[in-house]
């Protein structure tokens, strides 16, 4: 047997005797945590013939990730209070218990984990845990269990994975392992191709062009650092998209992208260095927030409930210029 095929069967142990279980994405699920949701469900459906509901907590903000929901036929639903309060098992993919971006309290046991985020100690440990922080996307490790369940894939879903390991490898490159490499081209062949095109072009509501707007007017330069302040947010995926724009300016190393969306200051920060990304948010939001990510992607909020979202922008900015060694007042403005 093949180590996937060992994975799977301890997988499916850890479930067997369920007849329902809710698989729980990230908080504002971005393309690899709703297609390795999919790709999980659409495994323990067919083995297991049980109920598998994926259901989340946030937004989905982002145009692409919404056309990609609509185009799999809005497999998932907002999470209820219910739902955590119900005895069924959970899987957690894309995310891990504990790390503040889903919404499984981290006192309560996951049934299964599927991430390849930094390893993060739990409280309670999983019962079937998968955890490779070497590995570029989720949707890789979620492909090799239906590779090793030698399941069918409708092309729907191989599309979506190949989707979820594009996005999150930037076209695998960045961050990436022979796994997904291995997965990607398995995939590849199997993608709707026209539908892929729609996804990655879809069109974008007006309010993307004002946080654009916002972002390149706000955007302060320091020596390969990009640091800018959105302020108020239609969504909070834009923090994210405003800095991987930004991160193209000639010479960047570095950008930091804030702004507001209802009680929360999101943060995204994007690196060209191999390295050093979620260290920097962790940093930088200590106990204030929760904070997390990968080695050149990360992102994290701190609750502005009770304080000026603006003050504690220009504050996180001065700490991040602090942690980069750049000396406060060398700014120049990206527009003039
Ligand atoms: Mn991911």
């Amino acid at each position: 047997m093949s180590a996937a095929q060992e994975r799977l069967e301890l997988l499916l142990k850890v479930i067997e005797n369920s007849d329902a279980v809710l698989i729980l994405p990230h908080n504002d699920p971005d393309p690899d945590a709703i297609a390795s949701a999919v790709g999980l469900q659409h495994l323990l459906v067919a083995l297991l013939k049980l109920k598998a509901p994926i259901a989340y907590k946030g937004i989905i903000g982002r145009a692409e990730n919404k056309a990609l929901v609509r185009y799999l036929g809005q497999p998932l639903r907002l999470l209820t209070t219910p739902d955590l309060n119900q005895a069924w098992p959970v899987a957690l993919v894309d995310t891990q218990p504990g790390t503040g971006n889903n919404a499984l309290p981290p006192s309560a046991p996951a049934a299964i984990v599927i991430d390849h985020h930094p390893r993060r100690e739990s409280i309670t440990p999983a019962r079937y845990s998968d955890v490779r922080p070497e590995v570029g996307a989720t949707s890789t490790i979620v492909t090799e269990y239906l590779q090793a369940a030698n399941l069918d894939l409708p092309p729907s879903l191989a599309t979506a994975l190949f989707y979820g390991i594009k996005t999150d490898t930037m076209g695998l490159g960045r961050g990436i392992s022979p796994a997904d490499v291995s997965a990607y081209f398995f995939l590849q062949t199997r993608v709707d191709v026209e539908a892929l095109v729609q996804i990655e072009r879809a069109q974008v509501p007006a309010e993307y062009f004002k946080s654009f707007d916002a972002a390149l007017r706000a955007a302060r330069v320091y020596n390969g650092v990009v640091i800018s302040y959105v302020g108020a947010m239609a969504y909070p995926d834009l923090a994210a998209e405003m800095a991987d724009l930004l991160l193209r300016l000639k010479g960047t190393r570095w950008v930091i992208c804030m702004g507001v969306h209802k009680d929360n200051l999101i943060l995204a920060v994007r690196t060209r260095k191999q390295r050093g990304a979620g260290q920097l948010v962790r940093d930088i939001v200590g106990s204030q927030g929760s904070a997390g990510g990968h080695s050149n992607m990360a992102g994290g909020y701190i609750s502005v409930a009770d304080q000026d979202p603006e003050a504690l922008a220009l504050h996180l900015r001065q700490l991040a210029l602090q942690y980069l060694e750049i000396p406060p007042g060398t700014a120049g403005k990206l527009l003039i």
